[in-house]
């Protein structure tokens, strides 16, 4: 199983890569890596699990951070209405957005990063993202408000980019024009257990 212990930390190069797409269809490795993937999040945000294995609750987990160099991210939380979103991908892409942008009021946290960085997170309100399941099945999805960040910072690391990446240095807090959304839901947001 995937513990604390698996997850590579900022600062080693597999981070700063860009991920390799997975040919289709997936080999079984590939697929048992991205089940294990899920298995984390689930294991992390059952307290129980999460106390006995010491694993961090983690809402996304993307393949290079367990030094998989392949465009490969798992998800478990809930959408705008709710609703269960547990997924496992291949080749995720955004392939449109809104010009509107958001972020977490909390900041943005990294499984791969030991450490509070303050500061705003840009992220687009409304992402379309298309991918492939772990099912195999080609799907289209809309998300919104948190789920639309998570996978914004799980894509992100299959192109080498790290949360800060988007904290504007000289000004963490600007608030640009016109003004963003900001999402009040706390940092954890995974489904109730
Ligand atoms: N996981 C973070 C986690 O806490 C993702 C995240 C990012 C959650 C921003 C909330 C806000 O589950 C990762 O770091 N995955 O890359
Ligand atoms: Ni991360």
């Amino acid at each position: 199983m995937i513990t604390m212990d698996s997850i590579i930390r900022e600062g080693h190069p597999t981070l700063r890569k860009t991920a390799e797409k997975v040919a289709m269809p997936p080999t079984e490795e590939e697929k048992e890596v991205l089940r294990s993937m899920l298995e984390y999040l689930i294991n992390s945000q059952d307290p129980e699990t999460a106390e006995k294995f010491g694993l961090r609750p983690g809402v996304g987990l993307a393949a290079p951070q367990i030094n998989v160099s392949k465009r490969m991210i798992a998800v478990r939380t809930t959408d705008h209405k709710e609703e269960l979103l547990e997924l496992g991908l291949f080749n995720p892409k955004i392939v449109s957005h809104s010009e509107e942008t958001t972020y977490l009021e909390s900041g943005e946290g990294c499984l791969s990063v030991d450490r509070m960085v303050e500061g705003e997170v840009p992220r687009y309100a409304r992402i379309k993202v298309k991918a492939t399941t772990l099912e195999g099945k080609e799907i289209t999805l809309r998300l919104k408000g948190f789920a639309a960040i998570v996978f914004q910072h799980e894509i992100d690391h299959l192109n080498g980019i790290m949360f800060y990446d988007r904290i504007d240095k000289s000004d963490p807090y600007k608030e640009p024009l016109p003004p963003k959304e900001v999402i009040k839901i706390s940092k954890f947001h995974g489904p109730a257990s």
